[in-house]
């Protein structure tokens, strides 16, 4: 460990990795779930992402205590040979039915040019770039969709309706790292908004309203009336277009079904997801060589004007984390180290 300022601690990643790990094998997940939830978190803390890094070590903790999670489920992966690979997570958390269904659908879409994988029955905490990276990392375009928990103002409405419903995608490229995106459909994760009670900081403006209906930048107050969807009836529908084709469509609950669910024990939410895998070279109809090299000089021509590309940012926090380890906030370090005894 490495004292950065008197606020973060720098962890070298395989330390944070066996700490993770410890403090969700003591909260009773088996090994498979606690290595491949830790393996979730620590990502997202090297790349800087604290809504979703080991943050949720803390989240997670109050989700099992809820008493709805199987900790030992084993996923359920039936590949059909076609272009839709169906895991059952057996109401676990969500990354090792991920990481489980993951083989069958590079290998659909490598057969069939689109492969579907449709996870139900997971309880979902993590953020989608780890997910969409690791398909690109086989060659492959990816788009994941989930909902969560019913949090979120239609545009034009005050009752809560849909999740924060996040969208990623991925696209491969030459080199480490892939272009993705991959963001809350909300004007502010549900994470950040989270973040800002613990810190008691407000939050930006036109992210949500209290339980009038009046602007707020209260995280208390929001949190007791709700959220708001980024840029007005665009966002809303992408974030209903979510709910339909990650919930409806896969046959799995809403946001809205979601949070009846939990019955207000502050779980994270259980649902489905869909990750959709393209190939390239079944798609492009011949010469994917000479379409990648078009899609990068897409890429040029944004950099090239001085503006950054998504993940850019990520990316970066990595290479550091990488060398010196990942900065942590000292207050949540201590709380980890709590929860591992
Ligand atoms: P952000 O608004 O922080 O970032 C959204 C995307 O935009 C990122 O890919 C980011 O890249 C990129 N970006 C940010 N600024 C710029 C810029 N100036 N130019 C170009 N690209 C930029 O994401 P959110 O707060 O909305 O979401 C955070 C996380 O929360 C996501 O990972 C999401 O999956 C997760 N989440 C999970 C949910 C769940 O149900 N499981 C629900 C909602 C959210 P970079 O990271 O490099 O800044
Ligand atoms: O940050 O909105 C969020 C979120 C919901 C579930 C996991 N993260």
């Amino acid at each position: 460990m490495t004292s950065t300022s008197t606020d973060s601690v720098r962890i070298p990643l395989a330390e944070l990795q066996d700490l993770a790990c410890r403090v969700l094998l003591r909260q009773g997940l088996s090994r498979p779930h606690a290595e491949a939830m830790a393996r979730t978190v620590v990502a997202g803390q090297r790349d800087d992402c604290q809504s979703h890094g080991v943050y949720r070590l803390v989240t997670c903790a109050q989700t099992i205590r809820a008493g709805k999670v199987d900790l030992q489920a084993e996923p359920v992966v039936a590949a059909t040979g076609g272009a839709v690979v169906q895991v059952d997570a057996r109401y676990g958390f969500s990354p090792l039915a991920f990481e489980r269904g993951l083989p069958a659908l590079v290998e659909a879409a490598r057969t069939q040019g689109v492969g579907a994988l449709v996870i139900r029955h997971c309880f979902h905490f993590s953020a989608l770039w780890p997910e969409v990276e690791a398909v690109t990392g086989h060659g492959l375009a990816a788009l994941a969709l989930t909902p969560s928990h019913a949090w979120v103002a239609p545009a034009g409405g005050r009752q809560p309706v849909f999740g924060t419903n996040p969208i990623a995608f991925g696209w491969p490229r030459p080199g480490p790292h892939p272009f993705v995106f991959d963001f809350a459909t909300s004007a502010i994760a549900r994470g950040d908004l989270e973040l800002h009670r613990r810190a008691g900081t407000p939050l930006p403006d036109g992210c949500g309203v209290d339980a009038q209906g009046r602007p707020s930048t209260d995280p208390v107050a929001v949190a007791q009336g709700a959220m708001l969807a980024f840029g007005g009836h665009k966002g809303s529908a992408l974030s209903a277009m979510v709910e339909l084709m990650a919930g409806a469509l896969i046959g799995d609950w809403m946001s809205q079904e979601s949070l009846a669910f939990d019955e207000g024990a502050g779980a994270a939410p259980c649902h489905g997801e869909l990750v959709l895998a393209f190939d390239p070279a079944r798609l492009s109809g011949g010469d994917p060589a000479a379409h990648q090299q078009r899609a990068e000089q897409l890429f040029a021509a944004i950099t090239g004007q001085g503006a950054r590309l998504p993940s850019q940012r990520r990316y970066a926090a990595r290479q550091r984390s990488l060398a010196e380890g990942a900065a942590v906030p000292r207050a949540l370090y201590e709380e980890i180290l709590a929860l591992a005894g």
